[in-house]
């Protein structure tokens, strides 16, 4: 029998220009050592591995005047992202960004919200990060670009990455739900509570279960006209499990934490599009940050862990 035409492609976006620390650029390599495309394949059916975008390479320049590190560098990544992912969609596949720092989710998740208008779909992002991400030049202390994303995509940042898929902003704050929050700057703070951001941080995480702050993050995914995409940062998870990744913190979720949500994003059965950013295997342990984020992908995909099925 002839294999079906592939449903999902993956698209590997080797890039650290938008991180501090080195290392996300063999993301996407890692991630096929892990068979990351073979797991999916397992659950989904055919996946087809685009291979890896071509980018400028990382100059290490030290912050610009207008408070960015690399600026240019990421304008350009990014264009690369948005087309590939918007070309994915129109042809009817779900993209599966294999970063790569998460900058990319700038191009990315303008692409998406830019196929959705013209669908007539509603976007909803989830950000699994232990960061907002929604700094901008002035406010941020470091000047690198993947503590941005959010705040590009709701509209404040250079026009250059707000407004690359034509429409600004690409995201209303209203669409996006964070969970995992437990490292977010003095006046990032500010930017969030300002734009009113849902934030699910691990406070109300520990206070509230797992499986509550899901329920209330996704709600509203019964819908069948939403398009879900999961920008999921590996500093999400607590360092003692996923230490390959540059900026973690700790007091993460557990494994278990994170496979039921997983699961739960899974049961939507909403999800359309995805982001796996942040692995930095220069910091990881043979390879075992990489494995997990196979691991928790299946359940992403619909590998479950009950013995008896609910039904729906
Ligand atoms: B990640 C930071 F200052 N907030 O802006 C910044 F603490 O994509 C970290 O979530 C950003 O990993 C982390 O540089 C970005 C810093
Ligand atoms: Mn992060
Ligand atoms: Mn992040
Ligand atoms: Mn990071």
């Amino acid at each position: 029998a002839e294999e079906p035409p592939a449903r999902i492609a993956l698209i590997g976006v080797p890039t650290d220009i938008g991180a501090g620390t080195r290392g996300t650029g063999m993301g996407p390599d890692a991630l096929r050592v892990a068979r990351l495309g073979e797991a999916i394949a397992q659950l989904a059916g055919p996946v087809l591995d685009l291979g890896n975008l071509a980018g400028p390479a990382n100059p290490q320049r030290p912050r610009d005047g207008g408070g960015f590190r690399h600026l240019d560098e990421c304008v350009q990544w990014n264009q690369g992202v948005h087309d590939a992912v918007h070309a994915q969609l129109q042809a009817g596949r779900m993209p599966v960004m294999l970063g790569g720092d998460h900058s990319l989710a700038i191009g990315s998740i303008s692409a998406v919200a830019r196929h959705c208008r013209a669908a007539g779909k509603q976007l909803r992002v989830v950000w699994l990060d232990a960061h907002a991400d929604f700094n901008t030049a002035s406010i941020s202390p470091t000047g690198n670009i993947h503590g941005m994303p959010v705040a590009c995509l709701c509209g404040h940042g250079p026009a250059e990455l707000t407004g690359l898929a034509g429409h600004v902003p690409a995201l209303a704050p209203a669409d996006i739900r964070q969970i995992g929050i437990r490292s977010v700057d003095e006046e990032e703070k500010r930017m969030v509570n300002e734009l009113g951001v849902e934030v699910f941080d691990m406070r109300f995480i520990d206070e509230t279960g797992m499986r509550a702050t899901l329920q209330q993050a996704l709600r509203g995914l019964e819908d069948p006209g939403i398009h879900l995409h999961l920008s999921f940062d590996v500093d999400f998870l607590d360092p003692e499990i996923a230490p390959g990744t540059g900026t973690t913190v700790r007091g993460g979720p557990t494994y278990r934490e994170a496979q039921l949500c997983m699961e739960m994003i899974a049961d939507t059965g909403r999800l359309g599009s995805l982001d796996i950013v942040e692995l930095n295997p220069a910091l990881d342990v043979r390879n075992q940050t990489a494995g997990l984020v196979v691991d928790l992908v299946e359940s992403l995909f619909g590998k479950s862990t009950l013995v008896r099925n609910r039904g729906t």
